[in-house]
């Protein structure tokens, strides 16, 4: 059995997404981490972290945390010819936007989206807020290039690759953020946000 641990106020939502994609069956677990559910000795035992999402997969007898680390383990185990590419070249590709993801476009997304959004009116900075744009910006308009004249980042399917991206970069969405300046960026984005699996995650109550 597959246990997602974290709820949908979290990056729990990308492995839903997964977890949906590959119509995989899972049970999961809201552990609230705004109440510091996510510090408790039971879950601290499961992601010595204290952060989520988590997953345990009994049959695969692992316990992981790190969403995109999570959503390669369930693609290559579970999703090979499905979100995982059979070629070692599309394999290192997914692994490649995964980095990417994780490592050059998340951390100053989420940067801007707190200082836009979650933190209280009184603290914002609009200085902050820029700096934390110009530092995404460079990796927008690099997968707006990398998806000129194709629907998908690798190979001709939609694949963790994309996903993996496209969970990071729509949330911007909630800051209304404008990607008229990157077309094939904001196509690629509606395409994936599109899929049923993501409208099915987007559609359940929050928390
Ligand atoms: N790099 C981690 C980040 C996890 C993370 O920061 N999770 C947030 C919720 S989305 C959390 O647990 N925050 C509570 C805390 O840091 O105490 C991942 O991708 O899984």
């Amino acid at each position: 059995m597959i246990t997602v641990y974290g709820g949908t106020n979290s990056r729990a939502t990308r492995n839903l997404w997964v977890l949906e994609e590959l119509g995989l069956p899972y049970e999961q677990k809201k552990i609230n981490f705004t109440t510091g559910e996510n510090k408790t000795p039971e879950f601290l035992a499961i992601n010595p972290s204290g952060k989520v999402p988590a997953l345990g997969d009994s049959d695969g007898n692992v316990t992981l945390s790190e969403s995109f680390a999570i959503n390669l383990y369930l693609a290559q185990r579970y999703g090979a010819g499905k979100l995982w590419p059979s070629d070692p070249a599309g394999q290192a590709k997914c692994l490649q936007w995964s980095f990417w993801a994780a490592t050059e476009a998340e951390g100053h997304i989420v940067g801007l989206i707190v200082e836009k959004f979650f933190k209280p009116e009184a603290m914002r900075s609009a200085e902050a807020a820029k700096q934390f744009e110009e530092l995404f910006i460079p990796s927008l308009k690099r997968i707006d290039a990398d998806l000129a004249g194709k629907d998908w980042l690798v190979g001709n399917n939609f694949s963790i690759a994309d996903l993996q991206c496209a969970c990071v970069i729509n949330s911007l969405n909630m800051l209304r953020y404008d990607f008229t300046p990157y077309p094939n960026l904001a196509r690629w984005l509606k395409a994936c946000t599109s899929r049923p699996a993501q409208q099915k995650v987007a559609s359940m109550p929050r928390g």
